[in-house]
């Protein structure tokens, strides 16, 4: 099977996609897409994914859109390793957990949010960083109590929901946030740190 990433170095849905590729094994080909140049919105990107973002995962030439939907279509193609729990009701905790990030926290602080707050409003850059960790940090108190006892947030291996929180720490420490009062997310953002395959997804490795 052929499978073609389009994607952002530094776009933290796409990184979850990476990190989900790698920890599965398997070999993709990148086509890097400039969220900085707005290549977003150009007709190729447009072509993939409607909505204009990265990433999309194309297979054989279908393209998947929407990070967690890809995940869960490398989930159910390529089973091992698991990254949503089979039992009903750690996978529906891996799935509260993922979706506090990729719901709740991510999409507020989008790129088109936040130019919409300068555009709208007439955010200064200070005020939009400031948007931008609050949003991360009410999500993350929550997130906090909702880890277990790790190292990773649903416990011995990671899931969905760590694939989530590695690319939301890594914006959380670009923007300065204080992470004291979240030992549970530090401790597991280090335990996948440890991990070839998710330390090979990282920004500063897709950067083309
Ligand atoms: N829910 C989508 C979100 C994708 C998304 O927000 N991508 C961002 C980069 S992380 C993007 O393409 N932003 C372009 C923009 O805001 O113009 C997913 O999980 O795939």
């Amino acid at each position: 099977m052929t499978l073609v990433l389009h994607d952002y170095w530094r776009s933290s849905a796409s990184y979850r996609v990476r990190i989900a590729l790698n920890l599965k094994g398997l070999v993709y080909e990148t086509r890097p897409v400039s969220l900085i140049a707005g290549e977003q919105r150009g007709a190729g990107n447009l072509a993939v994914n409607p909505q204009g973002f990265v990433p999309t995962l194309e297979a054989d030439g279908v393209a998947l859109t929407q990070s967690l939907a890809v995940i869960d279509w490398l989930d159910s193609a390529h089973p091992e390793p698991r990254l949503i729990p089979a039992e009903p009701s750690a996978r529906a905790a891996a799935w509260a957990r993922a979706l506090v990030i990729a719901c709740d926290i991510h999409p507020i602080d989008n790129l088109r949010v936040l130019k919409r707050l300068e555009s709208q409003f007439g955010a200064d850059q200070a005020a939009k960083d400031d948007w931008y960790r609050h949003w991360i940090a009410e999500g993350f108190a929550a997130l906090e109590a909702m880890a277990g006892d790790g190292p990773f947030l649903g416990g011995a291996a990671p899931d969905i929901s760590d694939v989530c929180l590695i690319p939301q720490l890594y914006n959380a420490r670009r923007f300065a946030l204080p992470l004291d009062a979240f030992p549970k997310l530090v401790r597991a953002d280090a335990a996948a740190a440890g991990i070839a395959a998710v330390a090979a997804a990282h920004p500063d490795r897709a950067k083309p």
